[in-house]
C-alpha cells in the first residue's frame, strides 16, 4: 500500500514491487532528503531520521556512487525516535554525476532518481554559453531531460535577452527554454506549470544563478538561504553548500544543489552526441566518414563554421570536451589497472603466507 507521504515523495509501484520481490518489507522505506559529509536525513512516512550507513554498506562501497545520495530510496532500521541506519540503496532510475574535482577517472554523485534537470543560467551578468554546454552534457550523460531556465531577466532589456535566446536556440533547437525573474516573478507561473506531481526536479547551475531563490518562491517560504555577490564575504563563495530535497505540496519534488564551478565530464558515449547534435547532424555530409573536422578537405562542419551556421566557440567546446572524455576514460582505465595490480599483490602475499604455514 502506497502511503500518502511516500507517494508525494515520488514512491511508485515499481519500487513497491522491488521491495516485495526482494523480501525487504521488514525495513522502513524512505528517501534521502539531505546529505552533508556522509550524514543523511531520511524522510519516511513516520518522520525524518538522522541516518548513517551500516558497516556492511561501508565495507562493500567501492566508489562514491555506492554511497547514498540525495534523491535515493533507502531501506532503514530505526534506532530510536530520531535516528536510523541505512542498510540498502534501492536501484536508481537515474544518477546525475560529474568528474570528481581533482580526482581523475572518479565520479561525484550530485543527485539520484531525477526526472527533469532545471539548468539555471543567469542571462544578464553571468551569461556563459560554454558552461551551458557542459551542464547539458551532464544531463544527457544521465539520460535526464534538461529544461533551461534563464534567470534575472528583470536586469536586462528585451532585445539583448532575445539575442541571447537566439544564440541558445542555434545550438540546441529542441530543448525547452523558460525565462524567469525571481524578483518580479515574470515567467514564474510557466515554471510552476511544468512541475508535475510525484516527479523529481533537480536544480543545477552556476553559483548565483538563482536556484535557491526559485525554490523559495515555489515553496512560498525561505527554506534556503540566498545571497548576492555583494553579501558574500569571499569571491566565488557558494551560498548553498549542501544538497537538499523538498516536497512541493500536491506537486513535484525539488532538489537544490550548490553552484558548480568545475564541470568535468565523464565517460558516457551518447552525451556528446546529444549535446552537440547540431554538429553531428552536419557531419553526416563530410566527404570522409572518419572525418575529425579539423583540416580534412570537404568537411561540412568546417564549412558550416565558415558560413556562420555553427559558432566557432561551440565547435571549440565540442573538440575540448571530446579530449576531456578521452582523458577521463584513460584515467579510469589507469585506476582500474592500479586496483587490479593491488589485488594481484594482495593475493600473491596471501598465497606466500599460506604456503609458509
Ligand atoms: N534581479 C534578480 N536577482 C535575482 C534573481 N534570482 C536570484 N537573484 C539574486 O541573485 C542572488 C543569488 O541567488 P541564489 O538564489 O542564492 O543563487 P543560487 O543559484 O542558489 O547560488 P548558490 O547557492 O551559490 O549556488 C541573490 O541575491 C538573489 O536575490 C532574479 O531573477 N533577478
Ligand atoms: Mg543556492
Ligand atoms: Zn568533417
Amino acid at each position: 500500500m502506497l502511503s500518502i507521504i511516500l507517494n508525494s515523495l515520488g514512491f511508485n509501484t515499481h519500487l513497491e514491487n522491488y521491495i516485495q520481490s526482494h523480501n525487504l518489507a521488514d525495513f522502513e522505506i524512505g528517501r534521502v532528503v539531505r546529505e552533508s559529509k556522509k550524514k543523511y536525513i531520511v524522510k519516511t512516512q513516520l518522520g525524518n531520521y538522522q541516518s548513517q550507513i551500516s558497516g556492511n554498506l561501508r565495507h562493500t562501497a567501492k566508489n562514491r556512487s555506492d554511497y547514498p545520495a540525495v534523491g535515493d530510496w533507502v531501506c532503514i532500521k530505526l534506532k530510536d525516535d530520531l535516528s536510523a541506519i541505512i542498510h540498502k540503496i534501492l536501484p536508481r532510475k537515474t544518477i546525475i554525476e560529474r568528474q570528481a574535482i581533482g580526482r581523475f577517472g572518479k565520479k561525484q554523485t550530485i543527485a539520484t532518481n531525477v526526472d527533469v534537470a532545471f539548468v539555471m543560467q543567469d542571462v544578464s551578468n553571468d551569461f556563459n554559453m560554454n558552461r551551458l554546454d557542459r551542464f547539458l552534457v551532464i544531463c544527457f550523460a544521465s539520460k535526464i531531460e534538461p529544461i533551461i531556465i534563464l534567470t534575472k531577466i528583470d536586469l536586462m532589456d528585451k532585445s539583448e535577452l532575445a539575442t541571447n535566446i537566439d544564440q541558445i536556440k542555434k545550438r540546441f533547437n529542441d530543448i525547452q527554454i523558460l525565462q524567469l525573474s525571481n524578483k518580479s516573478l515574470v515567467g514564474f507561473s510557466a515554471i510552476k506549470n511544468v512541475i508535475k506531481f510525484g516527479q523529481t526536479y533537480c536544480f543545477i547551475g552556476a553559483s548565483g544563478a538563482g536556484k535557491s531563490s526559485l525554490i523559495n518562491n515555489l515553496i512560498g517560504e525561505k527554506v534556503m538561504l540566498t545571497k548576492s555577490l555583494r553579501e558574500k564575504s569571499g569571491k566565488g563563495q557558494h551560498t548553498t553548500s549542501h544538497r537538499e530535497l523538498f516536497i512541493l505540496p500536491n506537486s513535484g519534488i525539488l532538489i537544490d544543489t550548490p553552484g558548480m564551478r568545475e564541470l568535468g565530464i565523464t565517460e558516457s558515449d551518447t552525451s556528446l552526441e546529444s549535446t552537440f547534435k547540431v554538429i553531428y547532424e552536419i557531419a553526416i555530409n563530410c566527404k570522409f566518414s572518419d572525418c575529425k573536422h579539423i583540416n580534412e578537405p570537404y568537411c561540412a562542419v568546417i564549412n558550416a563554421i565558415e558560413n556562420g551556421n555553427v559558432d566557432r566557440s561551440f565547435y571549440d567546446n565540442f573538440q575540448k570536451m571530446k579530449q576531456e572524455q578521452k582523458q577521463f576514460n584513460l584515467s579510469k582505465k589507469g585506476l582500474k589497472d592500479k586496483e587490479m595490480m593491488k589485488n594481484i599483490k594482495v593475493t600473491s602475499t596471501y598465497k606466500k603466507k599460506s604456503r609458509k604455514k
